[in-house]
């Protein structure tokens, strides 16, 4: 793709980031109920709530805008670092159908997304985290640090290849992850596919500010210059500047994807890592917030119970 994404592009990759953070909020909490056809009850609420909210809508982010960007290109892959943003890397993958292609029950319809939702984080459904039953996925997530190691490992003789990884601000913190900025040295010549990677700098690791967060923005440029790499600010989460970004021509680029914690959803930042509204099935005001929460992404519009997405 060259040129200036069109307004409608961009329209679509909004749409997506939208059904794909209403579709991570309703695995996290919903047992029943999953469009909100009834006001929110007490009894529609998961017993155990029990996942990660907080890097989910940046990953959503990266996903819509890789996925518009390359296209159906069987050569790009996506690598998620965070095996805990299960609920997004689920999500897109329900849309697009991959998952439906590995489970009948995943079906672009009311049955399915009831399905993937209620399975969430459930007793012999769907695990928390990216594990090997997701489509695509090879190995357990929940222990960060080696997305960029294997990628690179995928590059090396694929010149074919083009991979994109995204790397929490957290996991950056990883002798592993930083250390495999090295491998870029190994990775010239006309033999290896090209790896792109991008730093999801949400600011916190967990509940507190990552390293990389504390660092300004001209020390983080020097450091990853200093890994020979070219970085790329995308400031917030606008499709516009995201698939300028992707534009740019230049060598080794490192992307920096700088997005709030838990933005979209009702507190940010440190408190946004897990489940931001821990009792919404026995305190009224949460259910009020988690009902508000979830009416904000208007996904009525986005999604028809018999006809699937309209994005
Ligand atoms: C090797 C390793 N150490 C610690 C953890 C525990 N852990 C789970 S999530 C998390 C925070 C990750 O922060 P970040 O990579 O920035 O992800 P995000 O903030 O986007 O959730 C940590 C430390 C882990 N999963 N793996």
């Amino acid at each position: 793709m060259s040129g200036q994404a069109n307004i409608a592009t961009i329209e679509r990759i909004k749409k997506r980031i939208r059904a794909c953070d209403y579709l991570c909020v309703a695995q996290l909490y919903l047992r029943d109920n999953f469009l909100l056809k009834n006001p929110l009850s007490y009894d529609d609420i998961k017993p155990r709530l029990l996942g990660h909210w907080g890097t989910c809508h940046g990953i959503n982010v990266a996903y819509a805008n890789l996925k518009s960007y390359f296209g159906d290109n069987p050569n790009f892959v996506f690598v998620l670092g965070p095996g805990h943003g299960f609920p997004a890397l689920q999500a897109n993958l329900f849309i697009d159908g991959e998952l439906l292609k590995i489970d009948s029950e995943a079906t672009l319809d009311y049955a399915g997304l009831s399905y993937i939702c209620k399975n969430f984080s459930w007793p012999d459904g769907f695990p928390s985290h990216a594990s090997p039953i997701t489509p695509t996925v090879i190995t357990e997530g929940g222990e960060l640090g080696y997305a960029l190691a294997n990628a690179y490992g995928v590059a090396l003789g694929h010149s074919e290849k083009t991979l994109a990884v995204l790397i929490g601000d957290g996991e950056l913190e990883t002798a592993t992850a930083i250390d495999s900025l090295n491998l870029r040295n190994l990775m010239d010549g006309p033999n290896n596919g090209k790896v792109l990677p991008i730093l999801h700098l949400n600011g916190y690791k967990i509940s507190a500010p990552s390293i990389y967060a504390r660092k300004s923005e001209r020390e983080l440029n020097e450091l990853i210059r200093g890994f020979g790499f070219t970085p790329i600010w995308i400031h917030g989460n606008n499709p516009e500047d995201f698939q300028e970004a992707l534009r740019k021509k230049v060598e080794a680029p490192f992307y920096i994807l700088q997005t709030e914690k838990g933005e979209t959803g009702p507190n940010r930042y440190h408190l946004a890592h897990q489940i931001p509204l821990k009792n919404p099935s026995n305190n009224f005001k949460e259910l009020e917030e988690l009902e508000k929460w979830l009416k904000s992404y208007n996904f009525g519009e986005l999604f028809d119970p018999v006809g699937g997405f309209k994005i």
